[in-house]
Order: C-alpha cells, then structure tokens, then sequence
C-alpha cells in the first residue's frame, strides 16, 4: 500500500483544487466551511491515506443508454453482476486492492435495486430530506442547510455488501442472490454530517426505538428502505452519517447523489442513498427490502420454505446489521503463476480484511495444511493514521483521535517460503476481531447468501516449473475458480473437505445439499411457437424471452418483477437462458410455469439458441475451441487499447490447453448482441494471434465510433462495450481459403500451389493477410514471396505494422511491404494515395502461379477488382476474403 506523498500541508495540490471546486460547485455563497486549516501543527508531519487519482466517467456506456440510467456515466471495467440493469457491479479484485486503502468512486462496488434517480447539479442543494415520526420537532431540511447549520465531519469509512463473496455459495447451492467475487467492498472519505446532530434537534420521543430511512429509488415492491436502531444512532462511537460527498466530490449518481446514509461497520444495505426520509419509530421498519433482504435464515430453510412460510422473513432475529470478520487473499491473484526459479525465496500473499460494529480486526491468520497449523500475519490499519490528525479535509473535520471504532478494512501480509507453498495444496486466511470472532472453517449456506465468510482458500497447483493459483471462484457468470474446477470433476463441494476426496473416501453423493431440478414449464403444454411469432413479442409491450428453448411471456410480470421491468424488456425476442439462470433462485425458478407459453418449433430453436453448449454435452473439453456447427462461448479476459480506435482484445478459450482450431487463412464468425436494441450482430473476424497459442486468442479491432458523420460500428462498439469477464460467442472456422504452407493452398477445397502472394488490403483487412504473411514468413523452408499493399489514411492507423516489421527484417529477399497513405504526415518518406492498379503492375510481375489475396473495406475491393482485371489479371489469380 504506497500512500500518496502529501506536500507541506498534508494536501496534495489535486486534492486542494478539486475540493475548492466541488465546494464552489455545491455550497451556496454563505460562508464556506473553513478548509484545511490545521488545527495542530503537529499533523503536518503526518501521512494520512489520500484518495487514489480519479477521473469521472463523462460518458454513458452503450449498454446503458437504452435503460432509465441512460444518465450516468460509468467506468467499463466494472464486472456486472446481474447483466445490464439494474446496475451491480464490483470491480476486478486485483484492481480493486492495487487502488490501495481508498477506492476511487469509479470502481467503488455498487449496489442497486432499481434505476438511479436523477438530480442535476444545479438542484443539488435544495435537495431536501423529512426527520418525521416519533419525534418532538418534525423537520425538512434541505441539503444547503445540511452543509451549512451543522458541524460537517469527514471519516474514512469501508462500505461491504452483505453479498461480498456470494459467488461461493451459490457454487455449493444457488441462493436468492447473485453472484459476488470478494470485491463487493470499498471504501472512501465520507464527508457530512453526524446522524446524531441531525436526530437530537428533532428530539426523538421517549418510546422510539429505531430509525427507518427511505430512498427516493421507486421499485418494484415501493421505495427502497430499511431500519437500524436509534440507541446506535445516538451513539458517537458508531458514527452514522449523512453524508454527500465521497473522496471529495458530490456524490457519484450510482452512490446516492446527492445524499445518502453512511452506516459504519453494518452491511452496505442499512447505508440508503438518495436518502428522502429519516422516520423514527416503535417498530423496524415494514419496507418490503427490509423484510424480504439482507437476512441470513437459518441454513434448513430452503428456498422453497421461505417462499411459502414468510415468518422466517419477519424473525428479527434473522435481519443482520453488524457485519461478522472476513478477509480474502489477493495475492497470489486468481491465475496468478509463480515461477519455482529460487527455491530459498519467500512469496508476500497479501489480502484484506473487515469485521463489524466498529470492532478491530486483532488478527489474520494462515495456514498452508487445511489448518493443521496456523502462521500470523502482519497487519496494517490504514483508517489510525486518520486517529492522529485532526484537521478539516474537503469541508468536514476529521475528528477520530477520541473514537477507538474501526469502520474500515485493514491489510495483512505474510512472507511463505516457496518450498512450502511448493509442498501446500492451499493457503487459507481467516482472520479474527477483538469479540474474539472468527471466520468459521465451513460455509454458512442460507436463502440469501448473505455474510458468506468462511476461511478464503486459494489452490496451489505445480505445473511444470511453476506454481499456478486458483481463488474460489469469479465474479458473475465468468468462469474459473477452483469450486467450479471441483465441481465438475464431480467433487461434492459441501464434504467438509472443499470437494476434495479423502484417502479411501468414498464418492459422496452429489444431491446432498445440492438443489432439485426445478420445473420451468407449464405441465402439458405443447404449444410449438415460430419465430415469426417470438418475433412479434421482442418489445416492451409484451416481452416474450426463452430459457431452455421455452418460451415465456414476462408482460404480467413486468410491474411485480423485482429485478424491475427493464430487465425483463432487456430480455424480450432473445435467448435469456444464461443470465436468467445465473441470476434466480429456486423460488423464482418455480414461478416460471404461470409465464411459459410454449416451446420454440425446431425451427426457431436451430435460429436462436443453436448450439452453444449443448455440442458439448459428451462434457469432455475438446482440443480445439472452434466448432462449424456451433456457437461457443469464449470470455473477455483483457482490453489493450493500442491507438484511439484501436483495440486488443484477449479472449479466453475454454481451458488453458485448448487451442482456437483456426486454420490460416479462414476466419470465424463472432456474435453479440447490440446493447442498446439486443438484437444479434454477427461479423467474421480473423485473430491477430497465433494459430497455435492455448488458452487464449486475441482480435485486433478496430473501433467505429460513432461521431458527427455518422453512428459508427454496431458490431465494434458493442465489442469495445462488453466489460471484462463476459462472454462473446463464436463460431468457425470459415472461408473458402486455406493456407497450407510451402506455397500449397486449398480454395474452396480445391488443393492449388503459388510461387508468390500479391495482399492487399486496408485498415483491418490486414488481419488476416497477417496470418497468411505470418506463416510464410516465420518458416525459413518456405520460399513462397509475399508483397503486402496497405492502404490506410493516417500514420496512426497502420495497424500491425510492428509485427509485419519484425517479419520482413531479414527476409528482404522473400517479401515487402508498402504502405500508402492518403493523409500522410509532413514527413512521411513512403507511398501516397490509395492504392491502383498501377501500383501493384509497377512493384510486381505477373506469373501464372501468383495469388493475389484482397481484404479490405467494399469499396477498395470493388475498385481493386476492377483495376486488377483492367491490369490483366483472371479472376482465378483474384482471392477476396
Ligand atoms: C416472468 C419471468 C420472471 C420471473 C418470474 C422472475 C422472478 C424473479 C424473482 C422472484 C426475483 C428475486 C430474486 C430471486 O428470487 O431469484 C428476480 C430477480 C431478478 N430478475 Fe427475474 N424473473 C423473471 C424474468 C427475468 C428476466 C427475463 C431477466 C433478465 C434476464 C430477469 C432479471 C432479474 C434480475 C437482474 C433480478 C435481480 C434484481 C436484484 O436483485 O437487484 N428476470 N426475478
Ligand atoms: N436507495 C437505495 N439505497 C441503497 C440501495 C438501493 O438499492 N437503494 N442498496 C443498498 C445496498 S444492498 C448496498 S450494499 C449499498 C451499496 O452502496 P454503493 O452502491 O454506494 O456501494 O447501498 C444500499 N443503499
Ligand atoms: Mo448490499
């Protein structure tokens, strides 16, 4: 954790100016909030943790602009949770933990139910919010006055969905939630007011016992909202808040702008933003999220109990508040290798952790033998530094040196001697707070999936001359992790011994603790349905969508859904099979046969649902990715951004040997769905990577982005809109051109031999031209001669042109390159214009056994067609791809 050097005033300039402008921004012109005066000239010398750098998102993501967030700007790296929206988000954990003790509002995990209300910035300070019920001096107060009547405070403060690490225990049973990794945590200096302040100028009466706080978020089931008890917010030592700003700035739309609740050491869910209402009461509150969330049942009540018993939802013994201790590994990272060249070397695995109630983590523990033997590790509490200073920071004292509380995440690390991790199968870290609670070695399976805590476990595996590591598993519907890898291989997951099998133990039997197979369908409905008809439902009148090749009408539904109605509209026309499983618990499985209206004829089923994964039901994972007759699924893993509009991206295939199965020269088709309308786009594609790479493939896209002229790439914006971690489907190989090396090539399976390749091509009609170059050139044997035209506009649009650089080095004699470019720099010593016919008749001669291989956008193989037969050439020496 490197914390930013703060220059002789303890602030660092960007800081000083940002606050300055966001408090002109926010605060009305009556005398601002003195800012960072130091009260003690002592803190000077002292270094309190500064909020990463940030940059606010300015534009709204594709996949957002057709729904009611269309307003806010967000950051692409966010893995989604629960698909487009509503909105649930945690960030990748290794970026999540790099961002050291503060986490930048960009990343910050969010958590909403519904759609984001929208304040603009002008409003901001009239936002007002009621303290009503059962108090003497019933108020509304406005957030000017907020800001301005009040003694306004800045803490440090983690917020924790009481899902953080939810994704575990849908892998042993799926639950009433989605699926979280361990990055649903996050933290930032809140600045605001004490809740307490605000709650003694109301004056609660003698028999209140609870304040109930309500959002201005209208959902499916009212407004969101929830209670906490008024003894704890009467309590300094608890530090409520209400706060509206965050590291600095006015609160991020998605964080509750302009104001929300900021409940320290209890789960995420008590925090309300948007905050509209404070009302005291005798009794919690009756809001049906309060009721029917964040609970942790007792762990026999299944799904199905819960659905028909609702006093198991009304026990206010069952309603969680104080968070219990966690911690997670984030390093060794998921995947993360560790090369074995220094045997007496030590790995620092490094992680956090969090208890609740204000209480301090007293320790973190780890063991390399399923806790046999225990090791301690060391601990770092970022939040004390914050104890030692009190000065003003961004409008609001920082005002700890009294509180013993803690309210934030704290680091550990610990040095493992890589011989002894080479002779572990798993590190586990548990870690322990000043109660003396401990992170249980066995999960906690309940209906929600709620406070999942047990030991963090991370796989070691020794593979050839390292060590490769696996956390439990990825966030969402990505894949990985070493529960999926153990449930596959069959391993009964809830054995009490990770799935492992024991020495002599026998095969556990799987439907233990696992769930039945739920019945989605109307019983005797044959009701064979055509596209032609789905096709009629995919609006938001009357949404139709399939799982499992059923169809289903979600219209009267769409009002009572409690993911909202717009993810059900999201869904209409398509097959919503994936991330309707992913997200639905038993219950909701239950309800599906009032919806289902029939069956998709076979028609319909080969258009829309083809293939996918049931081409490999045989469950063996083949060598090869690709499948001709069958949409599979590979994973984005990695965006490089190499020019403006131009990216990388790395896919990942379906096991880390699994070659993609293209041949040279063919190309595959990639499938997505537009973000905005969710119809399929389908458009072939040739990798930049090599044939034989395993585990991954990489495209090099060119990104159309929309502008003034026009609204740019369906196809490549949606690419460039997928976030990391979501799946992409393809299909291949296909072409009627094959290169088989030496000069030999198949055309439309016809075996032919050339002497010679004319390329041409232009912008990203390099790409497969590269394979093809590539191929000839990195075989010494093969004498075939190359000569590539590449046509482009700006210097910058060049694509590859390292890569063809390195492979024309030394094989002058084999090939060339020439580039021409219509708007070339002042200095720009090659080709100019586009390229003609004349060109290519000037730099080459034509024989009998030369191929001439054209890819670029239509018009240049339209006129390059032309030209070329103008020149003399058949269309038999002509290859477009
Ligand atoms: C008529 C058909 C549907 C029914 C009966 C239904 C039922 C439910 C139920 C009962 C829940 C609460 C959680 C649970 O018990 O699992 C839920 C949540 C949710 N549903 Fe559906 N659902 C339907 C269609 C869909 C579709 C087509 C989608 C989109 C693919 C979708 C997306 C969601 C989301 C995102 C949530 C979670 C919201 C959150 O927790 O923030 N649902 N649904
Ligand atoms: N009004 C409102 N407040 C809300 C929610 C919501 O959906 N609406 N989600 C809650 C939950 S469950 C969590 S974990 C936190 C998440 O806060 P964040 O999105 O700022 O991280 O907000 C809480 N407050
Ligand atoms: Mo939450």
């Amino acid at each position: 954790m490197e914390d930013r050097k703060t220059d002789s005033q303890g602030i660092p300039e960007r800081i000083e100016e940002l606050d300055t402008q966001r408090t002109k921004e926010i605060l009305p012109p009556s005398p601002p909030p003195t800012d960072d005066n130091l009260s003690n000239p002592d803190d000077e010398t002292i270094e309190i943790p500064l909020p990463p750098p940030t940059t606010i998102p300015t534009q709204t993501l594709d996949v957002d602009l057709k729904t009611p967030d269309s307003h806010v700007p967000r950051d692409p790296r966010l893995i989604r949770l629960t698909g487009v929206h509503p909105f649930n988000v945690e960030a990748p954990l290794t970026e999540l933990f790099n961002e050291g003790f503060l986490t930048s509002p960009e990343l910050f995990y969010v958590r909403n139910h519904g759609a984001v209300p929208q304040v603009k910035d002008e409003d901001i300070t009239d936002w007002e919010f009621t303290v009503e019920g059962q108090v003497e001096n019933p108020m509304t107060i406005s957030l000017r006055q907020l800001m301005t009547e009040y003694d306004q405070v800045t803490y440090p403060i983690s917020l924790i969905c009481a899902g953080n690490r939810r994704k575990e225990q849908n892998m042993v049973r799926k639950t009433k939630g989605f699926s979280w990794g361990a990055a649903g945590v996050s933290t930032a200096l809140f600045t605001g007011v004490v809740m307490l302040d605000v709650l003694k100028r109301a004056k609660p009466r003698r028999r209140a016992k609870y304040v109930c706080m309500e959002g201005a978020d209208k959902l499916p089931n009212g407004y969101y909202g929830t209670s906490v008890k008024l003894n704890w917010a009467l309590d300094p030592n608890r530090g409520f808040m209400l706060a509206y700003k965050m590291n600095g700035e006015t609160l991020r739309p998605d964080h509750g702008k302009p104001l929300r609740a900021v409940i320290p050491g209890q789960i995420g869910g008590r925090s309300v933003k948007w905050l509209k209402r404070l009302i005291v009461t005798d009794s919690p509150s009756d809001n049906w999220y309060h009721i029917y969330d964040n609970r942790v049942l007792p762990t026999m009540v299944s799904p199905e109990e819960s659905a028909n018993n609702p006093k198991w939802w009304t026990d206010e013994r069952y309603a969680i508040y104080d968070l219990n201790p966690n911690s997670a590994i984030c390093y060794p990272q998921h995947e993360e290798k560790l090369r074995l060249t220094d045997a007496s070397g030590a790995y620092k695995a490094r992680g956090y952790a969090y208890s609740g109630g204000g209480r301090r983590i007293t320790r973190v523990e780890v063991t390399l033998d399923k806790g046999k033997t225990w090791r301690l590790a060391d601990i770092e509490y970022p939040e004390d530094r914050y104890r030692q200073v009190d000065r003003n920071l961004f409008g609001g004292q920082v005002d700890m040196s009294w509180r013993e509380t803690c309210f934030c995440w704290c680091f550990w690390s610990i040095d493992l001697p890589t011989s002894e991790l080479s002779a572990s199968k798993d590190i586990f870290a548990r870690a322990m707070d000043e109660s003396m609670n401990v992170q249980p070695r066995d999960m906690y399976w309940s209906v929600l999936g709620m406070m999942n805590n047990p030991w963090f476990r991370v796989t070691i595996t020794p593979e050839a001359d390292y060590l490769r590591f696996e956390h439990p598993t990825q966030p969402a519907l990505m894949p990985g992790g070493w529960m999926e890898r153990v449930k596959k291989a069959g391993g009964n997951l809830a054995n009490g011994f990770w799935g492992e099998k024991l020495d002599g133990e026998k095969e556990v039997p799987q439907e233990e603790g696992q769930s039945k197979e739920i019945s989605m369908v109307k019983e005797g409905l044959k009701n064979p349905i055509t596209i032609d008809e789905l096709r009629k439902h995919d609006n938001e009148e009357k949404p139709w969508f399939i799982v499992k090749g059923e169809v289903y009408d979600g219209t009267a539904f769409l009002d009572g859904h409690p993911g909202g109605a717009q993810s059900i509209i999201s869904a209409a026309g398509l097959d919503a099979t994936e991330e309707f499983m992913a997200i639905h618990s038993e219950t909701a499985k239950a309800m599906m046969p009032k919806y289902h209206v029939g069956s998709l004829d076979d028609a319909a089923k080969t258009a829309l649902t083809e293939g996918g994964s049931e081409a490999d039901q045989s469950g063996k994972p083949s060598e090869t990715f690709l499948n001709p007759k069958a949409w599979k699924k590979a994973v984005l893993h990695e965006k490089k951004t190499v020019s403006w509009d131009t990216r990388i991206f790395t896919y990942k295939l379906e096991h880390p040997q699994q070659r993609l199965g293209l041949p040279v020269g063919q190309h595959l088709m990639v499938r997505l769905r537009d973000p905005a309308t969710r119809e399929a786009i389908i458009r072939s594609y040739t990798p930049i990577s090599e044939i034989n790479d395993q585990g991954y493939m990489q495209m090099l896209v060119k990104v159309y982005l929309a502008d003034d002229r026009g609204k740019g790439g369906k196809m490549t914006q949606a690419m460039d809109a997928l976030p990391i971690g979501h799946p992409i489907e393809m299909k291949g190989p296909i072409g009627k051109f094959e290169y088989l090396g030496n000069g030999d090539c198949l055309i439309q399976g016809k075996q032919r031999h050339v002497k010679s390749f004319v390329m041409i091509c232009g912008g990203s009609g390099i790409t497969p031209i590269y394979q093809v170059f590539r191929a000839v050139l990195q075989n010494p044997n093969d004498r075939t001669r190359c000569i590539i035209f590449d046509g482009n506009r700006l210097y910058e649009d060049i694509l590859c042109k390292e890569e063809l650089d390195v492979l024309w080095k030394g094989n002058e004699d084999r090939c060339r390159i020439l580039h021409t470019l219509t708007k070339p720099p002042d200095d720009w010593t090659g080709l100019r214009g586009r390229i003609t016919g004349q060109l290519v008749q000037d730099n080459c001669t034509q024989t009998e056994d030369t191929l001439v291989l054209i890819c670029g956008p239509g018009a240049l193989e339209k006129t390059m067609h032309k030209a070329l037969l103008q020149q003399g050439w058949s269309d038999e020496q002509l290859m477009f791809f």
